[in-house]
């Protein structure tokens, strides 16, 4: 048995609040290209959703809006005035240029644009007709209203099919521009009315690419007209809405004729307009088509802005592993380099093999191993009862060798890593106001308490090492610190694996601390420790440096994580399914089932936020309680965020005849 129409709604109204979800939490913060395109799409995405989508999905059988929109002082005002017979709305340019739209309803609908199911974001005004020529009709202009809509309920007004009088989609005002595309964003149907001098302009032509993606019913006002010219410009127009994709819109040609003294245009001007946006509204089938089909073009352009959103998070997963790239391998590097002057010598240079060679000698080693220990011994045990502590000394140098070594690696590789990262603009940008272009104020303290700790794990080592009695003596007649410093000596000697006649080579005092060593541990258990200590201390500089490096997760976190462009894509394919389910679905009968099954689409869904609901409208005849228009403040930087839904639309348009 197929599901109910109710049924695929209520999954459908959760699928897109998955969708909404997925664009909601998506992670654009990389500068790079398209990236500030993407956001905005993904802004008015979301507030499509909110404004229209969801509300029209849940109430299909709502009240049609058909929203007015055109260029400044294309007669849009002084249209909506002819068309309600009384004037309404204030025609003329108007200043300050940001300006309320005016909703024009009937009484009956007062509860379905009262609510904030549609719009929700933008704040309810009651406004009334008053008497007075349209150019003072209206509310009085207040800029500090943008982002409210003045209702007027009155009878002249069809039932079940509002009228907005919309902003001007070329203001020079943001505010009032993105407000326009926000309401057209919101609309059923449009209304566009251009005039024959205007009608070839780019702006309304942008708007009109999105209402054939869209697929949304649009009515074309050619106002202004001279009179015996109709039929020129008229074909001129209807070849440019047939190329455009537009061809089935109709097309209204109003003769330009004088304005009365309220600045009213004869009725008979717009009858014809009247009569089309009548018939809409006196037939519920009729209604519900344009509705559904509005519904559906806007869901398939979701489906359209998601993928390219899906696209645009990747590029920023992509540029992020980029850039975390550059900054691993500048302390990777610096890792490495700490390694090699470990395994060169270098740091045995100079003051170390100084201090080791007053320690130990070198001259006798090689005669026997045995002797010779027995003399050092003596000579150690002579150091600790006479003299400061040559291996302090020794321990001191090696200390402060490695400890310089790592500060100047660390330090290079942050100015690597900065310079590199910042070779490209989206870089540059990331770290604007960041200062990582110095190693941390912790990096000194960290590498002095790194070679104490390295110390300490090679002291563990070889005491490990020193299990047999005869070894275990032999460690503590020379003291195990000794031994420390013997094994770091073989370690940054590069001694540690070589044997026999190498040893000469490797030759000087640091041979004699390898032969220490090994006449305490054997040959290979000192290759062993040596390399045990080697490794030890390159995992300790690594962790130094990928400590150092963690200072760009601040920057860098945030783009890796969150949701990759699969979930996106993933979300928008299961809301077009959906949709699908829904398109074919049984409508479901009259019944007292159904009924109570539609009132599920207003509780059922989590799509149901915090917003308040209102019984269903599916069932016709069945009344709408009134809400309090509770209408929430518009949110901070909103009109930003609606500007793409122009600017994307040749694009989006393409990439989805692709598909
Ligand atoms: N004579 C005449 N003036 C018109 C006509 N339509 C608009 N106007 C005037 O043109 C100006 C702009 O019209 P308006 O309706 O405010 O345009 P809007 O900016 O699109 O709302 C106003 O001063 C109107 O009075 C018309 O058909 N005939
Ligand atoms: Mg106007």
């Amino acid at each position: 048995m197929q599901t109910s129409r109710v049924t695929s709604t209520i999954a459908a109204l959760d699928r897109l609040d998955a969708l909404r979800s997925a664009l909601d939490g998506v992670a654009l913060p990389l500068s790079i290209a398209g990236a500030d395109a993407a956001r905005d799409a993904r802004g008015a995405a979301v507030r499509q959703i909110d404004d229209y989508v969801e509300p029209r999905l849940r109430h299909l059988d709502a009240p049609l809006l058909a929203v007015v929109g055109g260029s400044t002082g294309a007669g849009k005002s002084t249209l909506v005035n002819a068309l309600i017979g009384v004037p309404v709305t204030r025609t003329g340019v108007i200043r300050p240029t940001t300006r309320q739209p005016i909703l024009l309803h009937s009484p009956a609908d007062a509860a379905w644009f009262g609510s904030t199911r549609i719009l929700p974001r933008l704040a309810r005004v009651t406004g009334v007709v008053r008497e007075a020529p349209a150019s003072r009709a209206g509310e009085e202009p207040d800029a500090a209203q943008i982002g409210s809509v003045v209702l007027v309920a009155d009878d002249r007004v069809p039932r079940d099919l509002a009228i907005l009088d919309a902003p001007d989609v070329d203001s020079i005002a943001d505010e009032n521009r993105l407000l326009a595309a926000q309401l057209l964003a919101a609309a059923d149907l449009w209304l566009f009315s251009t005039t024959a001098n205007r009608y070839a302009d780019a702006v309304p032509w942008r708007l009109l690419d999105d209402a054939a993606a869209r697929d949304i019913t649009v009515g074309v006002v050619l106002n202004r007209v001279p009179a015996g010219a109709e039929g020129e410009v008229e074909a001129d127009l209807r070849q440019m809405l047939e190329l455009r994709g537009l061809g089935s819109a109709p097309v209204f040609v109003v003769t330009e004729s004088p304005l009365d003294d309220r600045g009213m245009l004869p009725a008979a001007a717009v009858a014809e307009i009247r009569g089309w946006l009548a018939g809409i509204a006196g037939d519920r089938a009729e209604r519900a088509r344009i509705a559904g089909r509005t519904l559906a073009g806007a869901v398939g352009r979701l489906g359209v802005t998601a993928r390219a959103i899906a696209d645009a998070r990747d590029e920023q997963v992509v540029t992020a592993a980029d850039l975390r790239g550059t900054v691993d391998t500048a302390y990777d590097d610096a890792a490495d380099r700490v390694g090699d002057a470990t395994r060169d010598g270098v740091l045995l240079r100079g003051e170390v093999l100084a201090r080791w060679q007053d320690f130990v000698g070198t001259s006798d080693v090689f005669r026997t191993i045995e002797s010779w220990y027995s003399r050092t011994r003596d000579r150690v045990v002579a150091w600790f009862q006479g003299r400061p502590t040559p291996p302090v000394e020794v321990e001191h140098e090696i200390e402060s060798g490695l400890h310089a070594v790592m500060v100047d690696e660390a330090g290079r590789a942050a100015s690597d890593a900065w310079q590199r990262v910042r070779q490209s603009a989206v870089g540059r940008e990331l770290t604007a106001g960041a200062d990582l272009a110095h190693p941390s104020s912790a990096l000194s303290e960290r590498a002095s308490l790194l070679v104490r700790d390295w110390q300490l794990a090679l002291m563990e080592l070889i005491t490990e090492q020193a299990a047999g009695k005869r070894t275990k003596a032999r460690v503590m007649s020379l003291g195990l610190n000794v031994i420390t410093v013997a094994l770091m000596v073989v370690v940054f000697a590069s001694t540690g694996g070589l044997t026999g006649g190498e040893l000469a080579i490797a030759g000087g005092s640091a041979v004699v601390g390898q032969k220490l060593l090994e006449t305490i541990f054997g040959e290979d258990a000192v290759r062993r420790l040596a390399a045990q200590a080697r490794d030890d201390l390159d995992t300790r500089v690594r962790a130094l440096m990928g400590a150092e490096a963690a200072r760009w997760d601040a920057l860098l976190t945030p783009v890796e994580q969150g949701a990759s462009g699969d979930v996106l894509r993933d979300a928008a394919a299961e809301l077009e399914a959906a949709m699908r389910a829904v398109a074919t679905a049984p409508d479901a009968p009259e019944s007292d089932t159904a009924r109570s099954d539609t009132a599920r689409l207003d509780v059922a869904s989590p799509a149901a936020r915090s917003r308040a609901l209102l019984p269903s409208e599916l069932v016709e005849g069945e009344a709408l309680d009134d809400a309090a228009p509770a209408a929430e403040a518009p949110l901070d930087g909103e009109a930003d965020d609606v500007r793409e839904l122009e600017r994307g639309t040749p694009r989006e348009r393409d990439a989805g005849h692709d598909r």
